[in-house]
């Protein structure tokens, strides 16, 4: 059977997991919140990596059932991390274009609030520019009603994709992720440096939350945390891992 049969079967079976990943103060190191990444499990062909099986999803509307899953799934799971941890923390999952665009999207964001008891503003929501500019009138409203239940927006892969930086001005954004290819070579490399110094630079002036991503050495997040970058996220600071991993982590921190 093809891998898009197998997938409506793997919701059935329940066979979609969700791993979160550590995004970290970059100077004290400690956990502020966790990225949801959601992993498959087939019963034969093992993990199945999501970049083989989200691009499907995407395609033929299955992305909406599983993100809706996963958006509630993981604002459920905060609120028990938090209560391990004893302190606030916040999510922040991805959101797929269609999803995005879906005329349900809000509801599904009304209802794992509601559900989970989190508050908004524990929630960052991940999107791409290309989500954005896909239809730039419809994405300022559906930006304007997340930012009234104070759920939070960042910018995923941040300078990769094909926009102006004339959004930051038009859209209520927060956060920017910069993208793991540009945290890859540094501090080596005068470029790379060059375009996380203007990231920070610019987020600092437009009051943005900065994240790195891809941070898999010290000296990497030496050079970030020099600079002025809040938050790391990265193999070296934790990645992604079951829930019960997570919780094993944040009781250790306490
Ligand atoms: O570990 P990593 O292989 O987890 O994830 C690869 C890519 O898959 C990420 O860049 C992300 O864009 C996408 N992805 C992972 N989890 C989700 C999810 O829950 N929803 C969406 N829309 N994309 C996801
Ligand atoms: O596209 P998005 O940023 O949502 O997805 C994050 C992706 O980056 C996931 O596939 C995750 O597993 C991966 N990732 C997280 N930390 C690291 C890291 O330190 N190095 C590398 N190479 N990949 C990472
Ligand atoms: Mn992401
Ligand atoms: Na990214």
């Amino acid at each position: 059977i093809s891998l898009e049969a197998a997938m409506f079967q793997a919701v059935r079976e329940g066979e979609f997991l969700l791993y979160y990943q550590p995004i970290v103060d970059a100077h004290t190191r400690e956990i502020q919140g966790f990225e949801t990444l959601m992993r498959w499990k087939h019963p034969t062909l093992g993990m199945v990596p999501p970049a083989r099986f989200i691009p499907i999803a995407e395609t033929n509307g299955l992305i909406n059932l599983l993100g809706a899953w996963a958006l509630k799934a993981a604002c459920v799971q905060l609120k028990q991390f938090e209560e391990v941890a004893k302190r606030s923390l916040y999510i922040s999952v991805n959101i797929s274009p269609r999803q995005f665009r879906n005329d349900k999207f809000l509801d599904v964001l009304d209802d794992a609030i509601a559900f989970s008891g989190l508050l908004g503003e524990q929630l960052v929501l991940e999107i791409t520019e290309g989500t954005l500019m896909i239809d730039p009138v419809h994405a300022e409203s559906i930006l304007s009603k997340m930012a009234e239940r104070k759920a939070r927006i960042a910018i995923d892969d941040f300078g990769t994709g094909y926009s102006s930086l004339a959004y930051l001005k038009r859209f209520p954004i927060s956060v920017l992720k910069i993208d793991r290819t540009f945290i890859r070579d540094l501090p080596g490399s005068q470029k790379d440096g060059a375009i996380c110094n203007a990231v920070l630079d610019l987020a600092k002036h437009l009051d943005l939350s900065v994240v790195a991503e891809g941070v898999e050495t010290e000296e990497q997040l030496h050079y970030l945390e020099q600079r002025g970058c809040q938050y790391i996220q990265g193999y070296l600071t934790g990645k992604p891992m079951a829930a019960n991993v997570a919780l094993a982590a944040l009781k250790e921190s306490i």
